[in-house]
């Protein structure tokens, strides 16, 4: 295990109390998060355990949310993708943040996100204890999409400057017909299979291209729009570029959650298991049928 142990489950009341207090520090640390990125866009601090470029935001941003959610009582460990291991900070549940994802779009200006999985269990956790995820989306406006085990739907809300945030959509599910796709990795990296099935997704037309190079931007296109986003198993890393703790898990949660499907190209990313804190899975979340589609054509494959 990467991190100290946890005291166990707690029971439904305080687990959700738990997860209001850790999404209201998320959301009131999102326009701090936001003030402080000018300045911080470029330098590069070090590497993150994943071997990827470390910037002064990713750092900054990491050390807010430890400072914020590490104070909350119930909380039990914080873990970080800019961090090899958990940090223990009492006991309770356990807490896995994307500080920013997407960190590269700093540079550029666009579009990047803070992602966040809280898991009633020891880390590395399974899929299925996810008690609540969320990511907050820093673009022409902040927003904050949030899916809980004690509902059924997933909400959207707007994070105002002051860190007050209201519900914009109260019940956000897939539209029926799909019409966006964006799809990560190198093209002469893809396999066979998978550029086959891009060719029949890109042959429909209904569908247009959206790729931003911030999973979180990307996932978001899907959920408003409809479609399927991917970053696939590749001939150089067949596991892809996305963690499964802080990336596969908590975005196959909400896209689940919102009517719509995950998979790491054989089954539900919830159902992936791996030991490694950092271990990285591929990822593809949409319309259930895209990824029918998708798993039946990479069948051959596994
Ligand atoms: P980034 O490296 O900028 O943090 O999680 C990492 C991530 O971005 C995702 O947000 C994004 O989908 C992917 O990597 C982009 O990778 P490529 O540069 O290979 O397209």
């Amino acid at each position: 295990m990467a991190t100290k142990e946890n005291s166990g489950s707690t029971d439904a009341e305080s687990t959700q109390k738990t997860v209001n207090a850790v999404l209201d520090a998320v959301a009131r640390t999102a326009p701090e998060v936001r003030r402080g990125l000018p300045g911080r866009r470029i330098a590069i601090e070090g590497k993150n355990p994943s071997g990827e470029e470390q910037k002064a935001a990713d750092v900054y941003t990491d050390e807010l949310l430890l400072e914020r959610i590490g104070s909350i009582s119930n909380v039990g460990v914080y873990a970080s993708e800019e961090r090899a291991s958990g940090v223990d900070v009492g006991s309770g549940l356990s807490v896995c943040v994307d500080p920013l994802d997407g960190s590269s779009n700093l540079e550029p200006n666009a579009a990047m996100g803070t992602i966040v999985a809280i898991y009633d269990d020891d880390l590395p956790a399974s899929g299925r204890d996810i008690v609540a995820a969320a990511y907050v989306l820093y673009g022409a406006t902040t927003t904050m999409i949030v899916a809980r085990s004690n509902k059924e739907t997933v909400t959207e809300y707007v994070i105002h400057e002051s860190g007050d945030y209201q519900v914009v959509r109260e019940e956000l599910t897939l539209p029926e017909n799909p019409s966006v796709y964006g799809f990560g990795g190198r093209v002469p990296h893809w396999v066979e299979e998978f550029e086959e099935y891009v060719s029949e997704v890109e042959s429909d037309p209904s569908m247009k291209l959206r790729y931003g190079g911030a999973m979180i931007g990307d996932v978001n296109q899907v959920l408003t729009y409809g479609g399927i986003f991917g970053y696939p198993t590749l001939t150089n890393a067949p596991e892809g570029k996305l963690r499964v703790q802080f990336e596969g898990y908590p975005v196959g949660y909400i896209l689940e959650k919102a009517g719509g499907a995950s998979s790491d190209g054989r089954k539900s990313l919830l159902d992936v298991e791996k030991d490694d804190l950092h271990a990285r899975t591929p990822v593809y979340v949409g319309n259930e049928g895209l990824i029918d589609d998708l798993e039946a054509a990479l069948a051959d494959r596994y």
